[in-house]
């Protein structure tokens, strides 16, 4: 019996596949049903693939196999990202042209992507860097610039002075540059904007950034993390008078119930009222040695959660609370920051963390206005696991000295009365005149209204979200297609001179200018309206404008009219399944639908929404179950995997470390698993010898079934294990039963099922085979009686499939209102599971 020679075997399909790419190509128009299968595709770095990229190609490509053989007209296409300071970094280091270091990353990802048989449609690729790809990137600017959505304004950036370029604020986190972790400064400068903010609520008919999340299949906490970044935020916005003057300050809160309990208010120390305000102040220098400090600091920094709270009083200056007429001390602090809001706030330390801390700090009053309550769900859910009272609201705090819940409760409510605990969550008014005893939902809409009356206030809505700065002062990104002439001014590059070339006569390496300037072929132009001489734009646009859209362009990659066609988008998108990372996509989601909305409210497709349905694979840690770093040398290479277990294997084990999204680490033993499971079922192929049997039909048609569903779920652990279950308990296969178990195993195993096929004696690819059907007969799932306890006492019965899950019977159970009676809402301590037999809930 010849041993499995994986090497062999891969190289000789992945050259039959390349020698058949009509294999996965896609067809435009075609009467199949389409699939539009989507990979975030990668930025070529002089790495080469790693392991995580593997084990999202590799589910898509699972998916994609499978659709095909199901009769499907599947697009599943790749490309690269090609532009971005990485690249231009490392031609800096390397003093190599990015556009050669780029070209040679992206020839190794090819390679290896062939190396791992991901069936994609090579016809379909797409190259940012290339002139013809970002002719339509400009193209997109121009369609902003010219429907208003694309302006310039001077704005206060984050500035890495060792990369010399202007950072987003993700790229700044914590004041740090995630590049090079330089300290990221402040700077003024004239800067180019895309207008998302215009799309974040309902636009004509096209749904904005927030509601269209509604309509999607995305995981639940990327969806959160889409809103969080937008920051919508609804609250009231007030006057206050100062006293003894004619100024007045503005406030912005989210907590107008807790305005009795408001004993200061914080201006932002850059606010200009704190200028106007001079005159008043009795101790200026002090408060102007404030401000020159906090000038000093990002946004960032401000915010932090866990910084030490500063601040100076501007002396000799009182703001009247408007609802008690009560003049109360002002500060500057930086915590407050200029442009959210108003800019200054009414701090209330009772009732807000940051407040309270900067109380404590500077001996401020803390008025309690607001008695914590907790209905009866929310009171249950405060104990936790180890029977201490936990009370949320905002905060949450344990309380480990109580004796139960109700006493908890009751010191909890105490201290927060007498100003000795910070309590951040609703609850009921006290302390508060007039509105004593309203719930704080109520008393804001009441307290709002009061205000409106009066005229000094109203309700508002403000986001965290601010325009989209695209803008870079770089060199390997799309130019920005505008010039300045001297006499028209700013004019944007007519259309039909696009694309407006990268120039190769460039200085990269960085000065702080723009390196486009360098290029004097570049910079000097005539205007295109008047002749004149003209200066090209020299910044470029950030690489997130190249991935906002090149979805569409594989529906029509090689058009030179449109950046697709209409009819090609109206057929492929929008897409049906999207698969990338978690970490660093909530900026290309946001941008992605945005560019989608600014299309469908333009008229140039009719949906708003690119990704019908996306998931994240999870990150792979190494072995040590640490992050994989080249510093901790836990990297796994899928080359050398690939070298010593092929490329089938680690597909399959990548796939078969457990779920999807779930974090997981490496398992060399695993591997080994694996690859002897793969052994074994080429050996079945080569015995030959076929025999025929029910208990196999069973068997095959259950396996069918569940490596379907599971497919269909993106579960590829499980759909491994059954298959994995077949051969093992598979006695007496026929030939038939054998080829629909091959079929079944090639999405994940494409050499070995090729291979497989060839030797039954076909002449065909397998992937032209269909996938096969089972017998919903011969699947029907036996019924069995399962028992529910209790602490080891008989509390219900349920008649239940025999192979029920112990997170189905769980939930079953935990869904029946007399098991809920009995559990009196205590969390059960443990559970066990017995299948098809009983669920006991130890409480
Ligand atoms: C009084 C108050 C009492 C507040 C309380 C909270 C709790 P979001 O949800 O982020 O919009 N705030 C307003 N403008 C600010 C600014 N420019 N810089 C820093 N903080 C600012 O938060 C709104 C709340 O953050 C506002 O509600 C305000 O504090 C503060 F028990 O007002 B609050
Ligand atoms: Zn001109």
């Amino acid at each position: 019996m010849a041993k499995y020679d994986f090497k062999k075997v891969e190289k000789k399909w992945q050259k039959y596949w390349a020698q058949h790419p009509e294999l996965w190509r896609a067809e435009d128009f075609d009467k199949r049903e389409k699939k539009y299968i989507l990979d975030m595709f990668p930025y070529p770095s002089a790495e080469g693939l790693h392991v995580g990229h593997v084990e999202s190609y590799t589910a898509t490509d699972i998916v994609s196999r499978y659709l095909r053989m199901c009769g499907k007209n599947v697009l599943r296409p790749q490309g690269f990202d090609a532009f971005g300071l990485p690249a231009e970094n490392f031609a800096i280091k390397t003093k190599t042209h990015p556009a050669i270091t780029t070209q040679k990353a992206i020839e190794t990802y090819k390679k290896q992507m062939d190396m791992l048989g991901f069936s994609y449609d090579w016809s379909r690729e797409v190259v940012s860097t290339d002139p013809e790809y970002y002719k339509w990137t400009q193209w997109f600017f121009l369609l902003l610039y010219k429907n208003g959505l694309a302006y310039k304004k001077k704005a206060k950036v984050n500035w890495c002075d060792n990369c010399q370029t202007v950072l987003a604020n993700e790229q700044a986190e914590g004041g740090i540059c995630e590049r090079c972790k330089n300290q990221v400064m402040q700077r003024d400068l004239e800067q180019w904007f895309f207008k998302i903010t215009d799309f974040i609520e309902d636009k004509g008919k096209t749904s904005g950034l927030i509601n269209g999340l509604e309509k999607v299949d995305w995981p639940d906490s990327t969806k959160a993390a889409q809103r969080n970044w937008i920051g919508k935020s609804e609250g009231a916005q007030f006057e206050m008078s100062v006293e003894g003057s004619d100024e007045k300050i503005e406030v912005f809160t989210t907590r107008l119930d807790t305005v009795f309990g408001m004993t200061y208010a914080i201006i932002a120390p850059e606010h200009p009222k704190v200028q106007k305000l001079k005159p008043l102040v009795q101790n200026w220098d002090e408060v102007q040695k404030y401000i020159d400090e906090a000038k000093k600091k990002s946004e960032l920094q401000r915010i932090s959660e866990t910084k030490e709270k500063t601040g100076v009083e501007l002396k000799g200056v009182k703001v009247i609370n408007p609802f008690t007429k009560e003049a109360i001390p002002l500060f500057a602090s930086d915590y407050v920051l200029a442009y959210y809001g108003t800019g200054a706030i009414m701090a209330v330390p009772a009732h807000d963390e940051r407040d309270f801390a900067f109380a404590e700090e500077y001996d401020l009053e803390i008025r309690p206005v607001i008695k914590p309550t907790f209905d009866g769900m929310a009171f249950k859910k405060i104990i936790d696991s180890t029977g201490k009272v936990k009370i949320s609201g905002g905060v949450i705090t344990y309380w480990p000295e109580s004796k139960n819940a109700e006493d908890g409760l009751k010191k909890f409510i105490e201290e927060v009365i007498s100003g000795n605990r910070c309590y951040a969550g609703d609850g009921i008014l006290t302390n508060s005149n007039d509105f004593n005893d309203l719930t704080s939902e109520d008393a804001r809409q009441k307290l709002t209204e009061w205000l409106e009356k009066e005229g000094i206030g109203r309700k508002v809505i403000n986001y965290k979200l601010r325009d989209w700065l695209v803008s870079r002062q770089r060199y390997w990104g799309a130019p920005i297609p505008i010039i300045y002439c001297e006499k028209c001014g700013e004019v944007p590059v007519p259309e039909k001179d696009l694309p407006v070339e990268l120039p190769d006569d460039v200085d990269f390496m960085p000065t702080g200018e723009s390196p486009l300037v360098s290029s004097k072929k570049f910079h000097n132009v005539k205007c295109s309206v008047c002749g004149g001489p003209a200066k090209r734009e020299s910044d470029t646009m950030d690489t997130f404008v190249c991935s906002s859209w090149y979805y569409f362009r594989y529906a029509d990659n090689k058009n030179s009219k449109e950046f697709a066609a209409k009819n090609k988008i109206k057929y492929w998108l929008p897409v049906d399944l999207y698969v990338g990372g978690a970490e660093h996509t909530v900026l290309h989601l946001l941008y992605a639908r945005f560019f989608t909305k600014v299309l469908h409210n333009l008229g140039y497709i009719d949906f708003d929404e690119p990704f019908t349905k996306l998931r994240h694979q999870g990150i792979i840690l190494g072995e040590d179950n640490e992050k994989m770093s080249k510093s901790r040398g836990n990297v796994i290479n899928p080359n050398d995997v690939v070298a010593e277990y092929g490329a089938d294997a680690l597909r399959m084990f990548e796939m078969f470390m457990g779920p999807l999204e779930d974090m997981k680490p490496w398992n060399t033993k695993g591997i080994v698993g694996i690859k002897r499971f793969l052994d074994r079922a080429w050996k079945i192929s080569e015995a030959g010898k076929f025999k025929d049997s029910d208990d196999v039909a069973i068997l095959l048609n259950k396996t069918i079934k569940k490596v379907t569903e599971d497919i269909e779920d993106l579960k590829f652990n499980t759909a491994i294990s059954q298959l994995m279950i077949f051969l093992n308990e598979a006695e007496g296969l026929s030939k038939d039963s054998f080829e629909k178990y091959v079929i079944l195993l090639s999405p994940f195993a494409p050499h070995m099922a090729e291979e497989i096929w060839n030797e039954l004696g076909h002449k065909k690819s397998v992937f032209a085979e269909k996938w096969p059907e089972y017998d919903p007969a011969l699947v029907k799932e036996e019924i069995v009686e399962m028992i529910v306890q209790i602490n080891g006492k008989m509390r219900g019965k349920f008649s239940v499939p025999a192979e029920i899950s112990e997170e189905e019977a769980k939930k079953l159970a935990l869904s029946d209102e007399k098991i809920k009676t009995w559990l009196e809402d205590k969390e059960p301590k443990k559970v066990i599971f017995e299948k098809g037999r009983l669920v006991n809930f130890v409480i």
